[in-house]
């Protein structure tokens, strides 16, 4: 399996890995498709005292009682896994040597769907999380940061995998910004540990 560190310049040192070709073009294909059969949700988000649309679709699987909330907000109630979600979910475990109780879908729709500067630290994914994400469809820019530094860009690929390292959501932030480029649909799916629920 390739797997490179995300930049190779030795002055930029970043706690993630990330796998190109995790899927191959045919895997990544026929999972887009699955992917689009799946239960995506139009959430609405608080924020400084405002309801608003979350700028993307959401959807979760995962395993029973497993909820996810986040911003102190969206409450996310995962859907029973569906056998392509937890053979992937097994593939990337056997992979990394990281569990996952849960997958979070993002579908943004076109390049208005964005996630902001954020970090993953909800307490129901435990100390020290390792996320994994991965990207199917459009290409889009992704941004990862030091907390307080500048931020590095790179793109995340069609059937790769991108695996945030225990301790990336304490000191770095990440997001997907806005483009004005006509881009069509990306779909990333994370999958994340979950201290609760039922075992
Ligand atoms: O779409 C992506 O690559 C990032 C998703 C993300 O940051 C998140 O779900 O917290």
């Amino acid at each position: 399996m390739k797997q490179m560190s995300l930049f190779d310049e030795p002055t930029i040192v970043l706690p993630a890995n990330y796998y190109p070709e995790f899927l191959n073009k045919e895997e990544a294909d026929e999972l887009y498709q699955h992917c689009q059969q799946l239960q995506w949700q139009q959430n609405q988000i608080r924020m400084l005292g405002k309801t608003m649309p979350v700028p993307r679709l959401e959807c979760i699987y995962g395993d029973e009682g497993c909820d996810y909330l986040y911003s102190k907000s969206v409450l996310l109630k995962p859907l029973p896994w569906t056998d392509a979600l937890a053979k992937l979910r097994d593939r990337i475990t056997a992979t990394t040597d990281y569990n996952f109780r849960i997958v979070i879908g993002n579908q943004y729709r076109s390049g208005q769907d964005s996630i902001g500067w954020h970090n993953d630290s909800e307490s129901s994914m435990g100390l020290n999380p390792a996320i994994a994400s991965i990207s199917l469809g459009s290409v889009r820019k992704f941004q990862i940061k030091p907390i307080g530094g500048k931020p590095t860009d790179f793109w995340l690929e069609h059937g790769s995998l991108l695996v945030m390292l225990p301790g990336c959501q304490s000191t770095h932030l990440h997001q997907v910004p806005k483009t004005n480029k006509v881009v069509s649909t990306r779909i990333n799916l994370t999958f994340r540990p979950h201290v609760g629920g039922k075992r």
